[in-house]
């Protein structure tokens, strides 16, 4: 049965990420707050939360096994939100491969990978994700982007621990399918079962240059898998468009 070791909840910290990596802790501690003051976004972008208001989470892991991508943690970490949305009965939430959760054209959450290396060894592996709960009209329309929460989705007001108590326990469930036998494919199919993109016409930029093509597959190894039609491309990382 999969478990945290280490569940740490602190009242503030500037970013639960940056915290974990600079932190001599074992594997599988988890840290989460729900006033994060410099939250992070992937290539510098920034992530905004809102005092006492949203969900900060982040979880190191010492990998004692090779860890090939980081795209089945993500993974792990947005279907575990989807199952609440569910429960919730906001049933068109969706992930935009690779790190976002998205209600219909609105981000809900976001989730970070980073990873320590020493002599090619991967050494720590940090997991974060952002969720936004209760966070009305006034904080959303402070982001650059389309943005929502569970709380202007249910218009209910949600109670932080248990919350993320909740969430816990469903991203335990999860690592425990994702370690086990069968855990990839699992967590493949509902990974594709919950993916908006499939069949969607797209842009993508590598190195500078643009391409276009149809999303396929979301691939064995987790990538996203494009029909330009010449070629299916493999598309390891990056922010995708549809257009
Ligand atoms: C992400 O980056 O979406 C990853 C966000 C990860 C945040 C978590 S919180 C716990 C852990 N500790 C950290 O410091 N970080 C992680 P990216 O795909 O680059 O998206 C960033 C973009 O999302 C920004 O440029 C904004 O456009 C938008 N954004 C910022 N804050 C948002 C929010 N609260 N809700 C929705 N969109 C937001």
């Amino acid at each position: 049965m999969f478990v945290f070791y280490d569940k740490i909840y602190i009242e503030e910290i500037d970013s639960t990420n940056s915290y974990l990596k600079s932190l001599n802790a074992s594997d599988r501690t988890l840290l989460y707050t729900f006033n994060q003051t410099k939250g992070r976004g992937r290539k510098n972008r920034e992530w905004l939360n809102f005092k006492d208001k949203n969900l900060a989470l982040s979880v190191l892991f010492v990998p004692q096994y090779p860890v090939e991508n980081f795209l089945w943690h993500i993974a792990v970490f947005s279907l575990s939100l989807i199952d609440i949305l569910k429960e919730e009965g906001v049933e068109n939430g969706w992930i935009k491969w690779p790190n976002d959760v998205f209600i219909d054209d609105k981000k809900i959450a976001g989730v970070l990978a980073e990873s320590v290396w020493n002599n090619g060894v991967m050494e720590k592996l940090i997991v974060g994700i952002g969720i936004n709960i209760n966070s009305d009209r006034n904080d959303l329309s402070g982001i650059d982007k389309k943005a929502t929460s569970l709380y202007f989705e249910t218009n209910k007001t949600f109670a932080l621990n248990g919350f993320a108590e909740r969430y816990i326990e469903k991203l335990e469930r999860y690592f425990d399918l994702f370690f086990s036998d069968k855990g990839k494919s699992e967590i493949r199919k509902r990974w594709i079962d919950n993916n908006k993109l499939l069949g969607k016409k797209a842009e993508w930029i590598i190195c500078d240059k643009k391409y276009i093509g149809t999303v396929v597959d979301i691939d064995s190894d987790g990538y996203l898998a494009l029909d330009d039609g010449v070629e299916t491309r493999k598309v390891i990382s990056g922010d995708i468009f549809l257009i």
